[in-house]
């Protein structure tokens, strides 16, 4: 291997190295591009570094995009596994749902914001999942955020993905821009099954990994590309999916998935913490004793 492209969340790297190895992390949306450098050295090692550090990722990522489709589980008796080999094929699991979530940046009302099929999110006052276990009305929508992007212009909204509990979904991430995004699910790993430069179209799926894909929990979509995730929703729960780029997230690249059971089981959910109230004191202790009629939160606190 002369070279490995990292990206953001592909944080555990392990190869068998026999020689010493730049490691350069280089900035992508800056002028000009800094760059610091370290060297990798094992004690065998055969021979120090030569030559300049690599240059950066270009625009050309066909290079990169090869090298991540490249990198697989090892299934062969030996290998390493997250499960017992046979176990679990999510290849052969029919998938019951499709999401499709582009990206855009644009102005609302003057100001710089990022969105999610169309939909900029706005932080509510809240927690959502607070709002969700308590019933508390006006905080969230569910359903407020379309499954597959429209093309309409960008507004802002707290937008929550309706999601059933033991479903497996598929996620296609779309980037029409002209960056590369990072995307993080919170609460899950995933099967990264494809990813590709262009449009995703139901022909994409020929070309999916279904065998030796990696569980992720990050992944990158390539500008102009598309990334194709299975993801198995067996956690219950309100969770986080967003941009890991800080200022996206922040102005509006994220949205909720209620991953939704009606079952109140301990065996599908742990329960609330009893210190819920103590850990903010004031915004929704009220619920935290037994419900004496619902009562908005809007109306009580604000
Ligand atoms: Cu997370």
């Amino acid at each position: 291997m002369e070279s490995s492209l990292m990206v953001v969340g592909q944080m555990a790297f392990l190869s068998v190295l026999n020689k010493d190895y730049y490691i350069v992390v280089s900035t992508r949306f800056t002028t000009p591009v800094v760059t610091t450098t370290a060297v990798l050295r094992y004690s065998n090692s055969a021979g120090p570094v030569s030559g300049p550090p690599p240059g950066g990722p270009t625009i050309q990522v066909d290079w990169s995009l090869n090298q991540a489709r490249s990198i697989r589980t090892n299934l062969t008796a030996s290998g390493p596994r997250p499960n017992p080999q046979g176990s679990y094929h999510y290849g052969l699991i029919n998938t019951t749902k499709t999401i499709r979530l582009a990206n855009s940046a644009g102005l609302v009302n003057g100001k710089q914001r990022y969105a999610v099929n169309s939909v900029s999110f706005l932080q509510p006052d809240t927690p959502l999942k607070l709002a969700d276990y308590f019933q508390i009305g006006g905080v969230f929508r569910v359903g407020s955020i379309s499954d597959y992007p429209n093309g309409g212009g960008i507004y802002l909204d707290t937008s929550v993905l309706g999601t059933d509990y033991r479903a497996f979904i598929e996620i296609v991430f779309e980037n029409y821009e002209d960056i590369v995004q990072s995307w993080h699910l919170d609460g899950y790993s995933f099967f990264v099954v494809g990813m590709d430069g262009g449009l995703w179209s139901t022909a994409s799926r020929n070309q999916y990994n279904l065998r030796d894909a990696i569980a992720r929990c990050t992944v990158q979509v390539y500008p102009k590309s598309w990334t194709a995730i299975y993801v198995p929703l067996d956690n219950v729960g309100m969770w986080n999916l967003r941009s890991e780029f800080w200022a996206r997230q922040y102005l509006g690249q994220q949205l909720y998935v209620r991953v939704y059971t009606a079952s109140t089981s301990l065996r599908d959910e742990f329960p609330i913490p009893k210190n819920c109230s103590s850990l903010r004191q004031g915004q929704w202790a009220a619920y935290s004793t037994p419900l004496k009629g619902k009562k908005k939160f809007h109306d009580t606190f604000s």
